[in-house]
């Protein structure tokens, strides 16, 4: 006769089995939930809604799991000890050779040669060369541009946006992608690669000395206290008092990772994830300054709340790109499936969870658990696009302007719409009580979600399609999204609801 404990055992394999939550964010996790395959939790369900509550209260704690998951977790990972789940790699060095080269396109820019960018060689915003430019001498320096920001053109053109088979995330359909229907977008700017850790650092010490951000150390919440091992309250940064975003949450300059599924030793507590998914944008109060870990420099900004995206955006005169915008930049001139060099997925093109666990996911993959990094690695490390483009599939997720509407792309189907879409109808309603809590594809929504693109490191390859519509809470961030930026003419008009 089987033990209880044994009997645990096979209960959580099976749990684990069928809902594959191994690495999976709470994000993946509330989605999870609300499946169909949560039937075998039947008797813990009451347990579950309990911590959903909590979570509910604690709207930013994207982070904490359900108990019977982290019970699922444990077990599953002792008995899997030897098994093919893949390690975690820590040696940053020997993971992938830089490919984004800043000095090269810099030294492009430079057109007459003199070691210096002007405004005019510069084709940034005016208000990113200014801040840029330390010693106010009206050039950047070789110093000075260590850490801009570069931009490719994106040229005016056409596409197909969404696709007529839809995408099967999480074991649902996703219906959102659909219909297919053809789109134009003028051209514009887009950064080269994600908005990095020194260049959120730069605009936070800028903003903060022109009095449009707040900084305090944040309540840490019950469940953190609780549950987490090396419990370190965090620096949260909000829009100032009197500006466009006053109170909303910009950032949480995290000193530890999210929790992971795994106990300390001899501990109740649940210890952080692999150490290396921190902010790494920190403040120092008696300096009234911000500054990035050293070696973190060009990691993708993380924690990043939309507002947060927004208000970096406002600041330099720049603008999250729509998800048109995005969707074309990420089809590469030519219709690619996944925003990569040239079209295809796998570990050596991106940036996310090239495997399946025991291969009993619904999600496509490549099983390359070799080649799976499980944290941010410095921005382009993976092949550009054709247009130039870093990292648009995996990494962080990167917010859009756009409201996620399931519905959409019928919408502009049925109204004609078909140059620059954008969806600007949504609200911001606080959330129900067990209704959507986190968002995600397959969840109720209690309240209106923006576009996230792209996938992460920490997202399977259904995430990583070119046409995959993620819908995210303004309020939603962890150590897995971040943003991009557009510049675009003042001119273009845009098309929607
Ligand atoms: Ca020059
Ligand atoms: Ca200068
Ligand atoms: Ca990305």
């Amino acid at each position: 006769m089987m033990t209880n404990k044994k009997m645990l055992i096979a209960i959580v394999m099976l749990v684990s089995m069928v809902t594959s939550f191994v690495g999976c964010t709470k994000e993946d996790e509330a989605n999870v939930e609300n499946n169909e395959v949560k039937t075998v939790q039947a008797a813990k369900v009451s347990e579950t809604d309990q911590k959903t509550e909590e979570e509910t209260e604690n709207e930013a704690e994207e982070e904490t799991t359900s108990e019977v998951e982290e019970e699922a977790d444990e077990e599953a990972d002792e008995e899997e000890e030897g098994s093919s789940k893949p390690k975690i790699k820590s040696n940053l060095a020997e993971i992938r050779d830089q490919i984004y080269d800043r000095g090269e396109l810099v030294n492009k820019l430079d057109t007459n040669g003199d070691g210096y960018l002007t405004i005019d060689e510069y084709n940034g915003t005016l208000k990113l060369f200014k801040d840029m430019d330390l010693d106010g001498d009206n050039r950047l320096s070789a110093e000075e541009t260590k850490y801009m920001i570069t931009f490719e053109d994106i040229p005016t053109g056409s596409f197909i946006m969404g696709t007529d088979e839809p995408i099967t995330a999480f074991g649902q359909l996703q219906v959102a992608s659909s219909p297919a229907h053809p789109v134009t977008i003028d051209g514009f700017k887009m950064a080269s690669t994600e908005l990095t850790t020194a260049q959120y650092c730069l605009y936070l010490n800028s903003a903060l000395k022109a009095g449009q951000i707040t900084v305090e150390l944040g309540d840490m919440s019950a469940i953190e206290k609780e549950r987490m091992i090396y419990p370190v309250p965090t620096y949260e940064v909000r829009g100032a008092t009197g500006t466009t975003y006053e109170g909303k949450l910009f950032i949480q300059l995290s000193r530890v990772s999210s929790i992971s599924h795994e106990y300390g030793e001899n501990s109740p507590l649940l210890i952080p994830e692999h150490p290396l998914n921190q902010c790494w944008i920190y403040y120092v109060p008696d300096m009234e300054k911000f500054y990035v870990d050293p070696g973190f420099e060009n990691w993708p900004a993380a924690y990043l709340k939309f507002y947060g995206a927004m208000a970096f955006a406002e600041y330099y005169d720049l603008s999250l790109p729509t998800e048109a915008e995005w969707e074309y930049a990420a089809s590469g001139g030519q219709q690619f499936e996944f925003p990569t060099d040239d079209g295809t997925n796998n570990g050596d093109k991106s940036n996310y969870r090239c495997y399946n666990v025991e291969n009993e996911e619904d999600f496509e993959g490549a099983d390359e658990p070799e080649n799976f990094v499980g944290f941010r690695l410095d921005v382009g490390k993976y092949p550009a696009n054709p247009y130039g483009l870093y990292d648009l599939a995996g990494s962080v997720w990167e917010w859009t302007l756009d409201w996620y509407d399931e519905s959409v792309y019928q919408y502009c189907i049925n109204n004609g719409i078909t140059r620059n879409p954008l969806n600007i109808v949504g609200h911001e309603d606080p959330p129900e009580d067990k209704v959507g809590v986190t968002g995600g594809p397959g969840q109720p929504f209690s309240h209106g979600a923006r576009v996230c693109k792209g996938g992460s490191y920490n997202y399977h390859e259904a995430m990583t399609y070119t046409t995959y519509r993620f819908p995210v809470y303004y309020y939603i961030a962890n150590d897995h999204f971040g943003a991009r930026f557009v510049i675009r003419s003042s001119n273009v008009v845009f098309n929607g609801k």
